[in-house]
């Protein structure tokens, strides 16, 4: 019963976008030009449109067998508290330092926003919620992929014990670099969107994402946020900070 409620809202969810029409992230009114920011995603509108149109709504990414796992480079940032790296942020990178010298003991994900109840989850609580492994491609957009196995917990599952209210459209990421993402309900309620603590069968290290990160399997590697801290649900919408995708010419939304 569950999952058909999840379809169904779903379902509203891609009627109401093809009756908008006009630009998908600025709303449904066509009377005004474009904001800067809808100008640099123009193109995600189309690409969001085509795909969403073509695919079906809940296809899988591609999983692997055990066999096929290979290597994974660390790329972006590798440790948020070292203050030599691109996206450092002192507050959070202090933190985060604090945090993992107690073994993430301390750590919290806030959830928070257009949610009935607003939580914070220890790792211990979101490993007692049921867990979910997948051997998947990361494909980066610098161009090189790479197989690994992630387990976590499935987004969808979080949203719904937080309460998320009928009314949400996105959930937005941010972590303890200045990185931040979001994504849209579609991808979030994906039953391969899953907040990872585990990958290759150990706890994922510090330069992949510790203590959890995103995995959006659907879209390229850059939406799968490491270092998670806080997600935000929003119904509209939000800036995400100055590494953003709309405020550095990158394309919002990246489905592969
Ligand atoms: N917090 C944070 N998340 C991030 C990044 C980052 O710099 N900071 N880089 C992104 C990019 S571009 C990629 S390809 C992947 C890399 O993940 P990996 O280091 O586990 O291979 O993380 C993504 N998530
Ligand atoms: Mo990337």
């Amino acid at each position: 019963m569950k999952s058909e409620h999840v379809i169904t809202s779903r379902r509203t969810i891609i009627t109401g976008l093809a009756s908008c029409g006009g630009l998908l992230l600025g709303g449904c009114s066509n009377t005004q030009p474009p904001t800067y920011g809808n100008v640099l995603r123009m193109a995600d509108n189309l690409t969001y449109r085509a795909q969403r149109l073509l695919l079906p709504r809940s296809a899988l990414a591609r999983e692997y067998d055990r066999r096929e796992i290979t290597s994974i480079p660390a790329i972006g940032t590798t440790d948020p508290a070292d203050s030599h790296q691109g996206a450092y942020n002192e507050t959070n990178g202090v933190r985060y330092q604090q945090l993992r010298n107690g073994q993430f003991a301390d750590w919290r994900l806030r959830i928070e926003g257009s949610v009935s109840r607003p939580a914070s989850y220890s790792l211990s609580d979101l490993q007692r919620f049921p867990a979910r492994t997948q051997i998947t491609k990361h494909t980066c957009e610098e161009g090189w992929s790479a197989i690994a196995e992630w387990t976590g917990v499935p987004l969808h599952r979080v949203l719904e014990a937080a309460g998320i209210r009928s009314s949400a459209r996105f959930v937005n990421f941010y972590a303890f670099d200045d990185a931040a993402e979001s994504i849209d309900m579609l991808d979030a309620l994906h039953p391969q969107t899953i907040l990872a603590y585990g990958m290759n069968g150990r706890d994922v290290p510090i330069a992949h994402g510790a203590p959890l990160r995103l995995r959006v399997e659907r879209q390229l590697g850059y939406k799968s946020l490491k270092f998670l801290d806080r997600i935000l649900v929003t119904d509209s919408f939000a800036d995400m900070g100055k590494l953003s995708e709309p405020r550095n010419g990158w394309a919002w939304y990246v489905g592969i």
